[in-house]
């Protein structure tokens, strides 16, 4: 037993007792203050800049596993705010359901155990934010809080969107003294890094950890530190909803997952459930897509890769130590460790050889296919002095098919396949961004933009200044760091992730659609219907260029394009005639309403439109005498609203004259008219 032994290596009896008392009187401060409530200290911070979104919480990449249940962005991708779409598509795409890391250490060689703290899928160790907890969390940030490094504004060698996270331990924690008071004496830095770029940069996030230890006596010494990653890969949550929704909540028991050992690199993707009939692979959904032709629900491959490992004991860098895939049987909850009962040693022995875990695919893969499968990489062994960190950096890497690819109806599972190479351009991208310091090459800035209402003739006029032009790419000196040569903007009439349609190629000021006296862009959009949302992107993209000289054996670059993601609207732009505020001038057509002979009732195509409104309005209409029969908010932003007709009460109107009263929610005037239906 170590009971004996010191485990306080920091403070004597006394100072920790009043240490403690203190520590009672800090928390009662904080409490008023309420805990995360600071910008530098956030439960959880996303990352959503580019093609794949991530969050990150204290201890866990993704939000904190709960039996493979989705809660937040967990390796969205393409990510995008689902709570916009109007309709049920079955709920965005995540690509795992939780992640993190365990970690081990022994008090000697082949000794006892010094401690092991369990932050991966099933913590069993807490971090917190008070000066009673075991590990405490000093910050969960963004650094660029308002996108003061969008297109590399502030520093073009660190990332667009940058999360730093700290969480230490607690040299005054109480340790329960009717148990074994495990502890490692260690400080957790761990940065995520996520860009746009050049629509290849936004496909992975880089994690870089450093881990401390911050003791300074000798006993303190963690020896044969060992780590274990446990990622709960699940691809995907959406085809879950969609196809299977009677395992939806019982995790993701169609995926397969192999190791790619030049690029040290753990991806899964979806493959066949086989408890259903029929290859399901990729998951298809013969109804799906924007005309219900057919859709790839889940075509995508999704990659846990190690970027960059400390060298272990034995010297070897960039060293994976052991990986096994564990089996969780959905019927119970079981975990890498299940197989081991009581001794928190015996979890130790899993960290450095994972394959002792539950019901591990080690045994063969005919768990692929029935089970929900957890991805363990072990890596070390380290030891650690007083002082002595190591640095592990990873990315979560996906690649496969365009969105535009995963609903055209003549994709089949053949070129869905060939998206795994996609994974693999985008983490030999990573690997490259890593190499060179985090510095890749750049497309240019894209400029905001803004979307009104063409008058007279219908239409969408998407407009832009001019101003990125003057923005140089810090890659290149001269002439030659002014490399915009053109604009494209993109249009979806489905989801804020496509499938994306070029409407114009914008040249570099283009007669067609520049204005020098303003500075502006213009492009009119009038293949349009009123009524129908849009979504809209636009991108920037370069000449190009012979060299790259920050590292001039990488070769020619070639004309890059600007993400679409990072600069998309997430809400559909609804057209329509341009609202008008002033009164005089709202009409109610047709007046009267004529039913055509023979009809009872109205068609689609009877319907009444309210015109020339304001944007933001409430329209009640009354009988003759008096009696509210319909409500309409009309807040679309157009300067029209269509009726059916229909009443509040769910009935036609009859024939008649009807008053309508009208409230402009921007103005808080009001007006009102009359207008006849004749049957
Ligand atoms: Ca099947
Ligand atoms: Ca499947
Ligand atoms: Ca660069
Ligand atoms: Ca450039």
């Amino acid at each position: 037993m170590i009971r004996g032994r010191n485990r306080y290596p920091l403070l004597s009896g006394n100072a920790r007792k009043r240490s403690c008392w203190i520590g009672v009187l800090v928390f009662g401060l904080l409490l008023s203050n309420v805990l995360f409530a600071s910008d530098d200290l956030a439960s959880v911070v996303h990352l959503k800049r580019g093609k794949l979104w991530e969050s990150f919480t204290i201890g866990n990449t993704g939000q904190q596993f709960d039996n493979f249940r989705r809660h937040d962005y967990c390796m969205d991708w393409p990510g995008f705010d689902y709570e916009y779409v109007g309709t049920d598509i079955g709920g965005p795409y995540s690509h795992h359901a939780g992640s993190g890391f365990c970690i081990g250490a022994l008090i000697g060689p082949d000794s006892l155990l010094l401690g092991i703290e369990r932050w991966g899928l099933f913590p069993t160790s807490s971090i917190g934010t008070s000066p009673n907890d075991k590990y405490i969390c000093t910050k969960n940030r963004l650094k660029y809080p308002n996108g003061e490094n969008y297109w590399l504004q502030s520093d073009p060698n660190e990332a667009e969107e940058v999360v730093e996270t700290v969480w230490e331990f607690n040299p005054s924690y109480v340790f329960d003294q009717d148990v074994r008071s495990y502890y490692l004496p260690i400080k957790v830095d761990r940065t995520a890094r996520a860009w746009s770029g050049s629509q290849k940069d936004e496909d992975y996030i880089i994690i870089d950890y450093t881990i401390t230890n911050t003791s300074f006596s000798d006993p303190d010494t963690l020896f044969d530190t060992y780590i274990l990653f446990t990622y709960s890969f699940s691809v995907n949550h959406r085809s879950l909803q969609i196809l299977y929704p009677q395992i939806a909540n019982g995790g993701n028991r169609d995926n397969f997952f192999e190791y790619d050992s030049r690029r040290n690199l753990f991806f899964g993707y979806n493959g066949d459930y086989t408890e259903e009939p029929g290859d399901d692979t990729y998951d298809y959904w013969p109804t799906g897509g924007p005309d219900g032709e057919g859709e790839w629900l889940a075509p995508a491959y999704a990659g846990l890769q190690f970027l960059y490992i400390s060298p272990n004991d034995n010297g070897e860098e960039n060293h994976i130590h052991d990986y096994t895939w564990s089996a969780q049987d959905p019927t119970i909850t079981t975990n890498p460790f299940s197989a081991i009962t009581g001794l928190d040693k015996g979890s130790y022995t899993v960290l450095e050889e994972p394959s002792l875990g539950a019901y591990r695919a080690g045994d063969g893969e005919e768990h692929f296919g029935t089970e929900r499968m957890i991805t363990c990489v072990s890596l070390g062994p380290w030891t650690l002095l007083p002082g002595d960190s190591i640095r592990i950096v990873t990315a979560e890497v996906i690649g496969g098919i365009s969105y535009n690819e995963a609903v055209d109806k003549y994709t089949n599972s053949f070129i869905v396949k060939m998206g795994k190479y996609t994974l693999f351009d985008n983490a030999e991208r990573a690997q490259f961004n890593y190499d060179h310091g985090y510095n890749v090459p750049d497309p240019p800035p894209a400029p905001s933009f803004e979307i009104g209402r063409s008058d007279p003739q219908l239409g969408n006029v998407i407009s832009w200044s001019d101003s990125v032009e003057s923005l140089a790419d810090a890659d290149y000196s001269g002439e030659e760091a002014y490399d915009l040569a053109g604009y494209r903007v993109y249009r979806s009439v489905y989801l804020p992730i496509g499938p994306w349609d070029v409407i114009a190629d914008v040249e570099l000021g283009s007669a067609d659609y520049y204005d020098a006296a303003s500075g502006r862009y213009s492009v009119v959009d009038t293949n349009v219907t009123a009524g129908q949302g849009y979504y809209y992107a636009l991108t920037s993209y370069d000449t190009g260029h012979n060299s790259w000289p920050p590292d001039p054996g990488a070769g020619r670059v070639r004309s890059l394009e600007s993400s679409l993601h990072a600069n998309r609207r997430m809400e559909p732009f609804y057209t329509g005639p341009p609202p008008r505020e002033d009164f005089p001038s709202v009409r109610v057509v047709p007046n009267p309403f004529v039913m055509e002979s023979g009809y009872t009732m109205p068609r689609d195509q009877d319907v009444i439109q309210f015109v020339n409104i304001p944007g933001n309005c409430t329209i009640r209409i009354y009988s003759i005498q008096g009696n509210l029969v319909k409500t309409i908010r009309h807040d679309d932003g157009t300067g029209m609203h269509k009726w059916n007709q229909v009443t509040d009460y769910g009935q036609f109107v009859e024939s008649g004259v009807y008053m309508y009263h009208l409230y402009s929610e921007g103005t808080k005037k009001s007006t009102t008219g009359k207008f006849a239906i004749i049957k």
